[in-house]
């Protein structure tokens, strides 16, 4: 309906191979609610609900996105934490700079449409799995993944993403593609 709004982010999408080694990696911590295949990807910019229109228009203003594909590889993992205690563990992406750039020519085409310019520091990561109260410890995954990594891979396209917030975990769906690259 016309009330109806939109939970949409910006972001990159791991290929198969890549996703698979994230996948393996996905154990050892008693209680972590892994992310499926579907939901790995890395954000580039968060933009949180909006309404049919606006979502328009930023589908429209994605369209003159201009950049360059990012060669980048998997490297080690980490946790975020939040009130003290482990709430998300991810795998990091590097290299940082050109994904920075990324996101800040997104930002860029977000604000002409209105959408307010990102104030958190940008983090790229790839989430796998998410804790609560009733998680074990995450020490000993921690130490093990500290060396994950892949070979370098190349994300070729920047994708749109509708999110809905589900019981089982939030489904994830591509609503645009934009071409990075030649
Ligand atoms: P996360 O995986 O690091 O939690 C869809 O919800 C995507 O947007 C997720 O990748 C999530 O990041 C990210 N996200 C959700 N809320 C956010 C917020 N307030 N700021 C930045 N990113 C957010």
């Amino acid at each position: 309906t016309a009330m109806s709004t939109h939970r949409l982010f910006v972001a990159l999408r791991p290929p198969r191979p890549v996703r698979d080694i994230l996948i393996a990696a996905m154990h050892g911590i008693a209680g972590a609610r892994w992310q499926n295949d579907e939901q790995l990807h890395l954000t580039l910019r968060f933009i949180g609900e909006v309404d049919h229109h606006m979502a328009e228009d930023i589908a429209a203003a994605l369209g003159a996105l201009y950049a360059p594909a990012v060669t980048a590889r998997i490297a080690g993992v980490g946790l975020f934490e939040r009130q003290g205690r482990p709430h998300m563990i991810w795998a990091g992406v590097e290299p940082h700079e050109p994904l920075a750039a990324l996101h800040r020519k997104v930002d860029q085409l977000l604000a002409r449409v209105g959408v307010a310019p990102e104030t958190r520091a940008f983090t790229p990561h790839v989430t796998l799995a998410r804790l609560n109260r009733g998680s074990g410890p995450v020490a000993p995954f921690l130490a093990l993944n500290s060396d994950l990594a892949s070979s370098a891979f190349e994300f070729s396209h920047v994708t749109l993403y509708e999110s809905e917030l589900g019981h089982g975990g939030s489904r994830y769906h591509p609503v645009a593609r934009y071409p990075l690259g030649g």
